[in-house]
């Protein structure tokens, strides 16, 4: 998969080269390219943004630079092999993110990531993208404001690049975990089996999980998917 993140902050996107995704990049799994928008300005200050149009508070990102930075992206990934990518705004007006989308997502070849800042992009951009026939997305993490996409694209990289097959170890994890099938996870334990915490209370690991018995494991941690989802997240049950 290749990933190309276009952004004023490029530097805000290093974490993506630690842990397991630096691991995928490492392995061939993963191929990620930053790149600093006012790398695509012509002026001695590096402009990026300018006043709205009709007037009001805070600045707009202009066009030209977006469409150079796009230009220079989309040849660089055509000549390294790959075909249409969909590109992604992170914007907190766009479609809510999710496990099924990350899943969706992971399937893709080649996703381009494009960090607005300021109050927004000029519109015409999208327009431009939509009618050279390049498939657009916006996402949002939820419902809430964020000073820009990077954090988002953190967050949704790494959700979308950990379900690439093989970029997580045991492809089991990526199936058992909150989310996956629509519920919130089961609780956990490990050893040891009664635990005295610090204010001398005996914690014991319920006694199904020791007895062996699947089947039985099996049931209860549905049980229990079910009713955490009833009590922290009733809207979930409604789909
Ligand atoms: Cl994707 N971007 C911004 N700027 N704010 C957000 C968001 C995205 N998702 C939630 N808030």
């Amino acid at each position: 998969m290749r990933i190309d993140v276009i952004s004023i902050f490029p530097e805000y996107l290093e974490p993506l080269r630690l842990s397991l995704l630096g691991k995928a990049q490492r392995e061939g799994l993963l191929s990620l390219n930053l790149h600093n928008l006012r790398d695509f300005t012509h002026d001695r200050h590096r402009t990026v943004d300018d006043t709205p149009a009709g007037g009001g508070a805070g600045m707009v990102m202009k066009p030209e630079p977006w469409a150079e930075a796009f230009a220079h992206v989309l040849a660089a990934g055509r000549s390294a092999g790959h075909g249409e990518p969909l590109v992604i705004f992170p914007n907190p007006a766009g479609e809510r993110f999710s496990q099924a989308r990350a899943q969706e997502l992971s399937g893709h070849d080649w996703l381009i990531f494009a960090c607005g800042r300021y109050e927004g992009i000029d519109e015409r951009v999208y327009d431009y993208l939509a009618d050279s026939g390049i498939a657009v997305a916006l996402l949002s993490l939820g419902d809430y404001v964020l000073n820009g996409g990077e954090v988002a694209v953190l967050a949704m990289t790494e959700a979308i690049v950990r379900l690439v097959p093989g970029v997580v170890g045991n492809p089991e994890s990526v199936v058992e975990e909150s989310h996956s099938n629509g519920l919130l996870e089961y609780p956990l334990y490990t050893k040891p089996a009664v635990w005295v915490d610090p204010a001398g209370t005996e914690r014991a690991v319920p006694e199904v999980l020791l007895g062996g018995d699947h089947g039985k494991v099996a049931a209860w941690r549905r049980e229990q998917s079910l009713e955490r989802t009833r009590q922290r997240r009733p809207d979930l049950l409604e789909n």
